[in-house]
């Protein structure tokens, strides 16, 4: 495939054949192109969110049932048919498109809510229940989902839970790993794993659930969760600072945690060419006039409103006395608390709009957290590669960070006019060099997908990733889940 020069079918894997088809099709509703299906009609599954990354799978099977999971993959591994599982194809390391002819098993279909406990706040419900769905529903119900992101709306919890997704209140309510209590799962040969447990101490041996969290669909097919979920807050708070350096970022970010200590629910960072980028494809005027290089986005979430305000006041009073921050706003309605959001949520999407972008998730202490962007853009500039007053229709449009500073997790994004090997140069390995020298992450929050699995040793030593090796050999011998990507077996 153009998307994958460096790989190779492997040769191990079967063909899909009229008698496969068949069998599906007895099973649950398939899209296939055996039967009349189009290239249109399997394109939204083939292709990624970013449209980096496009397989040429002819099959999308689309499960109703942990009984058809279980049928579906018995078969696969039999037969070695390689599959890739698929919920909202949101995913942004290219981990939920095929590589080559792989099957999609979209798990769409599988989207009731099973059980909710209104005195533990413990909600089981299928993979495929959109995370927006889940948050509605639990809202409804005085309580919230432990995960917020901007693609909320099409993804899946199933897929949060495969990728491990951090997302915009980690610091708060913290990571899946934490959060979730139990997963349903199918493991290659169809055996149904059921971990489903609602308890949130059970020291009776090894937590397997632990390794579905953030497997990427390699070891098996997530079908169920239960999740402990917070309360919804009765009192939200955004405010919007300008801040003239990363260094009075870093000394805000301390001020709020002292000042805001328990209701502290998101602490976002953004430059200032993030910001231009949103305003530019969207249209909008910035809630802040001043022109500062760096802006923060701060959320508390608690249940006294008087209390949050008192504290929220106090820590502003602070901020601009100290001269810390330069510019602000607090959002004094629940409507321009989503417009504030959406500077910072819109992001991603903005940037999509100048041909493609190269995505850097990574994790670095926070005193060097902004130096990587600098010293990329300077890199770039050096190239002859970055957009200038000077030379405006430069292949880099530019590059910006902005990111889960409470997280210590950059998100460095180059945006280009077309993705392009000499741009490419520029950024690898050089970035992996970079994160390696402070002992950082390649990958804190996306994973590996097919875009880092080759560079996952920038992070992780060998025996990690024998030991890694050996368990996915031990849950998936015939290496049908989702080949080519994440930590390969046999690389
Ligand atoms: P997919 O993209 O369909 O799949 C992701 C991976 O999980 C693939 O490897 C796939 O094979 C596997 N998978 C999916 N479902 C299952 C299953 N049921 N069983 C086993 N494996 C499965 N991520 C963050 O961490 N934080 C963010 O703040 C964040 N913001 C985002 C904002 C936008 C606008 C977008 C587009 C993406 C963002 N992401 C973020 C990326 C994020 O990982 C995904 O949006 C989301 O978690 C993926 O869910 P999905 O259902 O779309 O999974
Ligand atoms: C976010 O925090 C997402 O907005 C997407 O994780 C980041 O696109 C990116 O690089
Ligand atoms: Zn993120």
């Amino acid at each position: 495939a153009d998307s994958y020069p460096n790989l190779q079918r492997g040769s191990h894997f079967s063909k899909i054949t009229a008698e496969d088809v068949a069998y599906f099709e007895s099973i649950c509703p398939i899209i296939s192109a055996d039967r009349g299906a189009t290239e249109d009609d399997l394109k939204p599954f083939n292709q990624d969110w970013m449209n980096k990354y496009r397989g040429q799978t002819r099959l999308v099977v689309k499960p109703k049932s942990t009984e058809d999971v279980s049928k579906i993959l018995k078969h696969c591994n039999e037969r070695k048919l390689a599959v890739v599982p698929q919920g909202g194809n949101t995913g942004l390391v290219g981990g939920s498109v095929p590589v080559f002819d792989e099957i999609v098993i979209n798990m769409a279909s599988m989207n009731n809510i099973r059980s909710f406990d209104e005195v533990s706040g413990i909600l089981t419900c299928d993979a495929g229940v959109i995370l927006e769905t889940a948050d509605s529903y639990l809202r409804e119900h005085g309580y919230i989902f432990p995960l917020d992101l901007g693609a909320k709306g099409s993804c899946h919890v199933g897929g949060n839970v495969a990728c491990n997704a951090g997302g915009l209140r980690l610091l708060r309510y913290g990571s899946l790993h934490g959060t979730v209590l139990g997963v349903e799962a199918v493991l290659p040969d169809g055996t149904i794993l059921n971990d489903l447990s609602q308890l949130r101490k059970n020291n009776t041996g090894y937590d397997l659930k632990q390794l579905f969290i953030g497997s990427e669909g390699t070891i098996g097919i997530i079908t169920a969760i239960s999740i402990v979920c917070p309360q919804k807050p009765k009192s939200q708070n955004v405010a919007f600072f300008g801040v003239e350096s990363f260094d009075k970022v870093q000394q805000t970010f301390v001020k709020t945690k002292q000042a805001l200590s328990e209701i502290l629910s998101a602490f976002e960072m953004m430059d200032s060419n993030s910001q231009n980028i949103v305003g530019q494809v969207t249209g909008r005027k910035h809630p802040l006039e001043s022109k500062p290089p760096f802006y923060i986005l701060i959320e508390t979430s608690g249940s006294n409103p008087e209390h949050d305000s008192e504290k929220l006041n106090a820590l502003l009073e602070d901020l601009m006395e100290n001269e810390f921050i330069s510019d602000g706003t607090l959002a004094e309605s629940e409507t321009q608390q989503k417009e504030l959001w959406a500077w910072r949520e819109g992001i991603a999407e903005a940037l999509g709009h100048f041909g493609g972008v190269y995505k850097y998730d990574v994790s670095i202490p926070l005193k060097e957290l902004y130096v990587l962007v600098d010293d990329v853009r300077a890199k770039m500039k050096d190239a002859g590669l970055l957009s200038t007053p000077e030379n405006p229709e430069n292949v880099v449009v530019d590059c910006v960070g902005y990111g889960h500073m409470g997280d210590s997790n950059l998100h460095l994004n180059v945006a280009v006019r077309q993705f392009d090997k000499r741009v490419e140069k520029v950024l690898e390995p050089f970035i992996y060099e970079w994160i390696q020298k402070r002992r950082g992450s390649i990958s804190a929050e996306h994973g590996l997908g097919v875009a880092k699995s080759d560079f996952v040793q920038y992070s992780r030593g060998p025996t990690e990733l024998a030991v890694m090796k050996g368990l996915k050999t031990m849950f998936d011998p015939n290496g049908i889940m989702n080949p080519y990507k994440y930590v390969k077996a046999n690389a």
